[in-house]
């Protein structure tokens, strides 16, 4: 039998699943299924942690790639050097990381690692601002009592992206979502994707 307190965090995920996306929001399961289309059969995604973690693990298929986590109780700050050494282990391998907007930012010098050797670099960010997992947490489970879950002040990703010479994408309309992934993908040059992401957006 579900726990009480269970039930109730399942009904209120299904509630805010069924909320209209705010302005500039796109529903990150839609962005995961089409990455997962778009993406060769034997990429190599890799996977931060958080939501982004679980959104990843609930809408990516594996065919004949994989799928690189750090798994439950997982490191932040993984995903983008665990795609450094997957692209030097299979350089010819489509290879690409997928961050929360918290996690991409502990290891992102990495980028600059990779830009000196010649590594390309495909990031996808979901942007919500906030350390979603734990919001979520906080909002299920303490009663809405939020503490130190907001990151209003991300930086600005094309500055970031510029600074590495990667090329900037932005989603921000859910209509957009298979063109922009697309061209995020076929792009030669290493670049950054950051998603528009409802903070309330569930996992
Ligand atoms: C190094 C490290 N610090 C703290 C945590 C605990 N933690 C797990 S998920 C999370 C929030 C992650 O936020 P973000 O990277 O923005 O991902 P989101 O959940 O928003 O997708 C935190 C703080 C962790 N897993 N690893
Ligand atoms: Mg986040």
């Amino acid at each position: 039998m579900m726990r009480r307190e269970d039930r109730a965090a399942a009904e209120a995920k299904l509630k805010l699943r069924r909320r209209e996306l705010p302005k500039g929001c796109v529903d990150p399961e839609t962005v995961i299924r089409s990455l997962s289309s778009h993406m060769k059969k034997d990429a190599v995604l890799t996977v931060d942690v958080g939501q982004n973690q679980i959104w990843a693990c609930s809408y990516y298929q594996v065919r004949d790639g994989s799928f690189l986590t750090s798994g439950g109780m997982g490191t932040m700050g993984y995903a983008v050097p665990a795609a450094m050494g997957a692209k030097l282990a299979f350089p010819k391998k489509e290879v690409v990381a997928v961050c929360g907007d918290a996690g991409f930012q502990m290891t992102m010098m990495e980028l600059g690692t990779m830009h000196q050797y010649g590594v390309p670099a495909k990031v996808l960010i979901f942007k919500n601002n906030t350390l979603g997992m734990v919001y979520q947490y906080q909002k299920l489970r303490y009663d809405r009592r939020y503490f130190g879950t907001s990151i209003d002040d991300t930086p600005d990703f094309s500055a970031i992206a510029k600074a590495y010479e990667m090329n900037y994408y932005q989603l921000n309309e859910e209509k957009k979502t298979d063109e922009t992934v697309q061209a995020f993908l076929e792009d030669e040059k290493s670049a950054i994707l950051v998603v528009g992401t409802d903070p309330e957006a569930m996992a």
